[in-house]
């Protein structure tokens, strides 16, 4: 482990931090790609399509990058400034280079460079691959904070996993979802920087004993365990253009020499190295979230690996400055848990502090509850964490002591602060009792932690009132809500440079990094030339959009149509469902007759299913064949589209977003916890269509009623109208909706396929559905053909599309980081040194 001493044993640092850093312009990055080209990947021959032409502009890239990162490191270290520790199963970063350029301000000059050798730098960018280390909201907002607080001169640093297989591709056959494997890192990953000297050693298995030590104190140990060796990889998180370039650390694992070493000793060598798989095994692949697949072993393993080695790595950082005096640690870190995914980090730092380091249980309690700050990002019951007490027996025994420990001290606050309330204690204990005792993550994340927040203010206030009510009661002060943002860098300076520049053109580019400038362009919501300039910007983007479907799906689209959009993960909550009802309503319509006045809509759906998730591989099923019927009828040629786009990720919704005419954030009221996509759509002149859930109730606030087609149940209504809900009553009291069921039914969509759309069917008509999709059918086929009627008046919904960017500033994670800055982590900014460039 590094001490103080380790770091003066040097003779000092290389003299790259110091110099001048590198020229900026088109001849110093032609040159640096020349050489790394030619020289270091040994290739002559540019061709457009070879990753080695990619890899070289990243190299020339990169090189401008490490000396601003070593700067940055030396500056923290030299200020000594507190710390944030972000942890995440998940970072969902997309593609980087464009990026990188944008923020290192060399995109223009990388472009000229190019150019010179006949390149064109955005076939360049088309050939990098999505590092798809995430899901979907949860990790594309991880990778969002990244850029904000690099971008505030925020020191934060995120942990998290090096996959070896992200996020699964999605291909479509024959209307189902096949899934097949992202090998990502198949051609390298020519970010990322290994650096093997911050290996930690992570212990699994084995079992927990006490002994009383020379003082007499009773001791703990872990006695026996297999090892895994973590190994990190340091991909480069640049600022805007401020000199600061933070670090993303993503843990790799691999097997220590010493695994197996009984098997290796007892003359097995093949066994005994073909085991280390085992240990490989952990960071193989990126879990695609169900909340029915819940208990996989290799996932706490996962969970346990990046919380071990994040807080060692961290406590590693500490002692180089502090040594052995743990006094500061928690003014000087703060761990911030992204879900409950990393919370086993609470049990773990109690672990580091008591039996590594000889902390007593007391001020290692005091430090852990001083560090730990969680983020809950979802009110559904099912999706909250918890695991077999039994399987941390078998696997990490030491932190079962300790999580044991920690409820039995806990459970005795809770017993003396309401005497006799037995049934307050079962409901609030770290562990639910039941033929399998299993422990609730969350709530060892909320008893951990200093900080509990949601991330939407409508969540945040669910929480408070429903899964999370009596700690709430017990810690009011702890919860907070810090509603989500997206970054303006990647959603709106890089996807939509023809947007950027006309916004810049008008109010100047200071809302690159001061998004609420974004307001500036209310001036001109009215401009019927400036209108006009905003009109042919969407519909270029609308242009280059259907030239992507066509080529994914064979579909041609006219630019002209009305793009209505829904992508994100499938799942019932979000109710794909009501959207395909409504499509299959507007064909109904056109069928007999009764749509001579609606716009020609292109409806796009994308996303994907968790590959364990039936109902949701259903739902994109039934989408498919509704498409196939629609858009192979001539009848609806030029009036209607259904497009189920393929293979949606970080990388569409870029193309996506600036394309978007509508967008569709229709989940039933109360489930989703925030949404992002909703504000990207925003920022890029979308309108919403939506309900009040999640960050919608602010989006609306924000760009005003009028603005916003809103429909549905609220919050409040649900509950009554669950009491007495009829889907079948509902259905035959409403013409246009019994025409949609029978035509469903009837086995129209699924001629030769007959049951494809049962179980769907069957959900909508479910007295017991818990999404109540046919309670808002009505009201959303109403606010739809309201949306129609504005997008055929196009200068007023111009002015609106205008208006939901001008009023989008809320939005963005520089806002949101500067809350949790203010509210959580009280960190300084990174003051660079006025010698460096
Ligand atoms: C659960 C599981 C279960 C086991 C396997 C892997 C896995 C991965 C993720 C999850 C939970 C995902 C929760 C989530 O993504 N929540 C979303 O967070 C967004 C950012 O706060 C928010 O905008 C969305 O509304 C919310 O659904």
């Amino acid at each position: 482990m590094a001490t103080r001493s380790d770091k003066t044993a040097g003779v000092g640092d290389i003299e790259l931090l110091q110099a001048p850093n590198l020229p900026m312009d088109a001849d110093a990055i032609l040159k640096d790609f020349t050489h790394y080209f030619g020289r270091m990947l040994g290739r002559r021959t540019i061709r457009t399509k070879s990753p080695f032409l990619y890899q070289a502009v990243v190299f020339a890239a990169r090189d401008r990058l490490m000396e601003r990162w070593g700067q940055t490191r030396i500056a923290i270290e030299r200020n000594d400034n507190k710390r944030c520790a972000y942890l995440s199963l998940e970072f969902l970063m997309g593609r980087l280079l464009r990026n990188n350029l944008l923020n290192l301000g060399i995109e223009d000059a990388t472009g000229e460079a190019l150019s010179r050798l006949g390149i064109e730098l955005e076939n360049v960018y088309d050939r990098e691959m999505d590092a798809g280390l995430g899901n979907g909201g949860l990790g594309r907002l991880a990778a969002c904070f990244l850029d904000s607080c690099a971008t505030l001169s925020l020191p934060v640093i995120g942990y998290g996993i090096r996959y070896q297989y992200g996020m699964f591709h999605q291909r479509i056959e024959n209307g189902y979802q096949i899934e097949e494997p992202d090998a990502w890192l198949r051609e390298g990953f020519p970010w990322e920087i290994e650096r093997i000297e911050f290996a930690q050693s992570v212990r699994f298995g084995g079992y927990s004993t006490s002994y009383v030590d020379g003082q007499g104190n009773t001791r703990y140990e872990w006695r026996d365990t297999r090892n895994v060796l973590a190994i990190p990889f340091d991909v480069p998180i640049p600022g805007y253009r401020n000199g600061v370039v933070n670090t993303l650390r993503l843990w790799s694992a691999a097997a220590t020499d010493a695994f197996d070493l009984d098997e290796f000793n007892q003359g097995s060598y093949a066994d005994a190295v073909a085991a280390r798989n085992n240990a490989e095994n952990i960071t193989m692949v990126l879990y695609p979230n169900a909340a029915n697949e819940n208990g996989q072993e290799l996932r706490l393993r996962q969970q346990y690996f990046l919380a071990s080695a994040s807080l060692q790595d961290t406590i590693r950082y500490y002692r180089s400055q502090y040594d052995d005096d743990f006094g500061q640690f928690a003014e000087k870190n703060s761990v911030q848990l992204n879900d409950t995914h990393p919370a086993i980090a609470v049990a773990e730092l109690m672990r580091l502090l008591i039996d590594e380091y000889r902390l007593p249980w007391d001020r290692a309690w005091d430090i852990t509850r001083n560090t730990m700050a969680y983020t809950n990002h979802t009110l559904l019951p099912e999706a909250l964490e918890l695991w077999p007490v039994s399987m941390f027996r078998r696997l990490l025994p030491r932190l079962l002591d300790i999580i044991y420990e920690i409820n039995a001290r806990f459970i005795s606050e809770v017993s003396h602060r309401w005497p006799g309330d037995n049934d307050r204690v079962a409901r609030m204990s770290l562990i639910q009792e039941g033929s399998e005792p299993m422990i609730r993550m969350a709530y060892l994340a909320i008893v951990g932690s200093y900080s509990v927040n949601g991330v939407a203010a409508l969540h945040s206030t669910l929480l408070k009132s429903g899964l999370f009510r009596d700690f709430a009661e017990m810690w009011p002060a702890k919860f907070n809500n810090k509603t989500n943002g997206v970054t303006q860098r990647r959603w709106l300076a890089a996807c939509n440079p023809r947007l950027a520049r006309l916004i810049s053109d008008r109010i100047g580019d200071g809302w690159i990094t001061n998004l609420e400038e974004l307001q500036g362009l209310e001036a001109y919501a009215d401009d019927t030339d400036f209108q006009y300039a905003w009109r042919q910007v969407k519909l270029r983007n609308k242009a280059r959009l259907a030239r992507e479907l066509a080529l994914r799906t064979g579909v041609d689209v006219p630019a002209t149509m009305f793009f209505d959009v829904q992508v994100k993960r499938i799942h019932e909550y979000k109710r794909q469902v009501l959207n395909m009802l409504h499509a299959v309503h507007l064909y109904d319509l056109i069928r007999r007759g009764d749509a001579e006045d609606r716009m020609p809509r292109t409806i796009i759906i994308g996303g994907k299913a968790a590959p364990g998730y039936a109902m949701a591989k259903a739902i994109i099923k039934a989408i498919n064949n509704v498409a196939q019927v629609i858009n192979s009828d001539p009848a609806m040629e030029d009036r209607l589209r259904l497009i189920f786009y393929p293979d949606y990720n970080v990388s569409a919704m870029e193309m996506i977003a600036p394309a978007a005419d509508l967008s569709e954030q229709i989940s039933t009221a109360g489930k989703e916890a925030s949404g992002t996509g909703n504000m990207k759509f925003m920022m890029n002149g979308a309108v919403t269509i939506g309900t009040l859930d999640g960050a919608n109730v602010e989006i609306r606030e924000a760009v005003g009623e009028d603005n916003f087609f809103l429909f549905g149940l609220t919050v409040d209504e649900i509950p009554e109208r669950r009491a007495s809900y009829n889907p079948n009553a509902i259905i035959a009291a409403d013409p246009d909706f019994e025409r949609v069921m029978d035509l469903l039914e009837s086995g129209h969509f699924c001629r030769f396929e007959p049951g494809v759309f049962d179980a769907i069917l069957r959900s909508v008509r479910e007295p017991a559905d818990p999404w109540m999709t046919a309670a808002d059918f009505r009201s959303f086929a109403d606010a739809q053909r309201e949306a129609d009627r504005r997008y055929r008046e196009i200068g007023n919904w111009t002015r609106m599309s205008i208006l939901n960017t001008a009023n989008s500033g809320r939005f963005s994670t520089d806002r949101t980081m500067r809350e949790y800055n203010a509210d959580i982590w009280r960190l300084d900014p990174i003051e660079l040194s006025q010698e460096s460039p």
